[in-house]
């Protein structure tokens, strides 16, 4: 049983004992399934066979459904299904669509946030990020013999050690030992941690990640790894999406730096209760720095840092494509006889995709692009929308900027000239 199919028997059990107590008029339960594997039905079958049998008459639905345009014929065969059981069992589909806090797959409209005053130097016809350095991750595998009884060298501290916390010498996925987990009970929170400082460059983009085996760990879903600011700042945090019991599996976590440079790796269990975990084999990698996301009204700003004078795109550099802005990316194309030279250092403001939680990306509510989409998606079951316009796919034409504004005639005319200079330079 997944640990989604869980929480969804679980919501179920907790909203009969509403329904049991009270004369709530809608009586749901939240279900999350995309539809793309044929036991989808089943389970969604057997979670509604459930909600009626408890006297819920409606499921609250996440199947992207706003997506009906791009779904294969089988997911249609598969939510016709759906309907078919829960209309038979009186249960009415509420459908979850256009999320704003997943919903920012495509370039055209994912929040962006600034990357301001980003070094590149010139080398070789490229800018290249000079940075994305990493300290030393010492004793990032527990094999460095401890000078005191479970207690690992290099690590800033883990929790109660010797009690919580325990050197695996038996259990590891390399070298010598691992770091155990156990006893949760003996921490009020339920905490089985391990933390270890980290230093980078700023303006980097950086993966953390090691490798988790469980036995047993109530609740699962509490196992994860975050890294946070020196000050406290919640940087990323990622759960492990491990099975209570799972064989050594490697978790990872990817962050940009921003104007920071120390930050704390925490990986383990919150608020645990039972069973055993295991870490081990730690690595921090560079990623470059934070892919631009280019589109209207969000700018790539070059200037050189010496002087502070603006070069133009087009003519003094290229602008990078789209295609990195999910990638890892640490260059971009100068061009012959503009004004960035061999060895100029460069000075970089740009804006990059919004990531929460590793891998979700949010909406911005400000790109025109995004209601497009909407009016695209509500047209189903057709691919096209019968009133306005196509979904646009403009990424350097600024029609409105953050604050919904309209640009100068003259930003316009910048835009334009720089693009056509960048299209003939190909
Ligand atoms: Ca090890």
């Amino acid at each position: 049983m997944t640990a989604n199919r869980m929480n969804t028997i679980v919501a179920v059990a907790g909203l009969a004992c509403c329904a049991a107590g009270g004369p709530f008029e809608d009586r749901w339960v939240y279900v999350s399934r995309n539809l793309s594997k044929p036991e989808h039905v089943q389970e969604v079958a057997e979670i509604v066979k459930t909600a009626k049998s408890v006297d819920l008459n409606g499921m609250l639905f996440a199947c992207g459904v706003e997506r009906w345009h791009k779904w294969s014929a089988e997911q249609k065969a598969r939510l016709a299904e759906v309907k078919r059981v829960c209309d038979e069992a009186g249960v009415e589909i509420i459908p979850i669509i256009w999320s704003v806090g997943y919903g920012g797959y495509d370039p055209a409209y994912a929040a962006a946030l600034p990357c301001t005053n980003v070094p590149f130097t010139v080398k070789g016809g490229k800018a290249v990020f000079p940075g994305g350095d990493v300290g030393e991750f010492a004793n990032a595998g527990f094999d460095e013999p401890p000078s005191k009884p479970n207690r690992a060298p290099g690590w800033l501290w883990t929790d109660k050690p010797g009690t919580v916390s325990f050197i695996d010498t038996d259990v590891k996925a390399g070298g010598t030992a691992s770091l155990r987990f156990e006893n949760y009970g003996e921490n009020p929170h339920g905490h089985g941690r391990a933390c270890h400082a980290l230093k980078v460059s700023p303006g980097g983009r950086y993966r953390v990640s090691c490798r988790m085996k469980t036995e047993g760990v109530v609740p699962a879903s509490g196992v994860l790894l975050q890294v946070y600011a020196k000050d406290g700042a919640s940087v990323v945090g990622k759960h492990a999406s491990l099975a209570a019991t799972q064989d050594w599996t490697r978790v990872e976590c990817t962050f940009n730096a921003g104007d920071k440079s120390d930050f704390r790796v925490y990986a383990g269990i919150w608020g645990g209760r039972a069973g055993r975990l295991w870490v081990d084999d730690f690595k921090v990698e560079s990623m470059g720095c934070a892919p631009p996301l280019q589109r209207e009204g969000l700018s790539f700003a070059v200037r050189d840092a010496r002087t502070g004078a603006m070069l133009r795109a087009g003519v003094d550099y290229e602008l990078p494509p789209q295609k990195v802005w999910n990638r890892k990316w640490d260059s971009f194309r100068v061009l012959p006889g503009g004004a960035a030279r061999e060895g100029a250092e460069l000075v970089v403001d740009y804006w990059t995709a919004a990531v929460v939680a590793s891998s979700q990306r949010p909406c911005c509510m400000s790109a025109p692009a995004l209601y497009d989409y909407y009016r695209t998606s509500a047209a189903a079951p057709g691919a096209r929308p019968r009133h306005g316009a196509p979904a646009r796919r403009m990424p350097h034409a600024p029609a409105r900027d953050h604050q919904g504004r309209a640009p100068r005639r003259a930003d316009l005319r910048v835009e334009r000239h720089a693009r056509s200079r960048a299209q003939r330079a190909r």
